[in-house]
């Protein structure tokens, strides 16, 4: 498959710290002349930092995201920017592997998905965050109430990792402004027939710049939104 087929869509925000390094994860694990879309919502360096790499990134674009919204917005601007046939959502803190970029894609390519959940909480996951309790069981109870919700299991709806085919990117026809799309992708996916899979996946702790998410407001938002994509048509 050509490198132009993979769309990898970075969400940022006053990324500045962790950027470059996502990037260089990224160079090194993807194949060179993959489409990656920065898209930008902050007003650090990090803009400043992704122009500086683009001429020896081949693929790489900083994408200057002026009305930014949140990170859902960010996503689905992507979505619409993207020219890939392939579409692969990675975090810009670094807190996600670009080894496991291949993994994501595998279902997608040969036709078994058309779309893939990263998933921090399967026995073949590689987890090394430091105890993050709060967080990590309320990541549980999100990801257990949607596969109640939507008769399909998965481990892990909010990871930062996920990828879907173009296709299937028009279909789900996200909305979401904020976080609560993390949960949107499965949610419309399943509602409208789509095959969604869980994947493994490898994580490390944020070592560079801040988290942006009060959890607690954070998860109930999240909460109430998928009752709404579970019921609304
Ligand atoms: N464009 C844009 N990107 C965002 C926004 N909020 C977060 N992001 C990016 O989305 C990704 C995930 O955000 P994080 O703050 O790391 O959220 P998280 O991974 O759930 O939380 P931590 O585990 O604390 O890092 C990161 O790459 C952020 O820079 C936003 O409002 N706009
Ligand atoms: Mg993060």
């Amino acid at each position: 498959m050509a490198p132009e087929e993979i769309t990898i869509i970075v969400s940022a925000f006053n990324e500045q710290d962790a950027i470059a390094m996502t990037l260089a994860d990224l160079a090194a694990h993807v194949p060179a002349g993959c489409e990656v879309l920065v898209i930008d919502g902050g007003n650090d360096r990090t803009g400043e930092i992704v122009r500086s790499l683009e001429p020896s990134f081949p693929g790489l674009r900083h994408v200057p995201h002026l009305n930014d919204r949140g990170k859902g917005h960010a996503v689905r601007t992507g979505i619409a920017m993207a020219k890939g046939s392939f579409h692969v959502q990675f975090d810009a803190d670094g807190q996600f592997l670009a080894k496991d970029i291949p993994a994501i894609l595998a279902p997608l390519l040969d036709g078994r998905a058309d779309v893939t959940l990263g998933s921090r909480f399967m026995p073949e996951s590689g987890k090394d965050l430091e105890a993050a309790f709060l967080r990590d069981a309320g990541n549980h109870i999100l990801s257990l109430w949607d596969s109640l919700l939507f008769s399909h299991r998965m481990t892990d709806v909010l990871a930062g990792l996920k990828a879907w085919t173009a296709e299937a990117g028009e279909i789900m026809a996200l909305q979401s402004d904020r976080f609560e799309y993390e949960v949107e992708i499965p949610a419309r996916s399943l509602r409208r027939g789509l095959r969604v899979m869980d994947v493994p996946v490898h994580t490390r702790s944020r070592t560079e710049g801040e988290s942006k998410v009060p959890i607690i407001r954070t998860g109930l938002r999240i909460l109430t939104a998928t009752a709404k994509f579970r019921w609304q048509p």
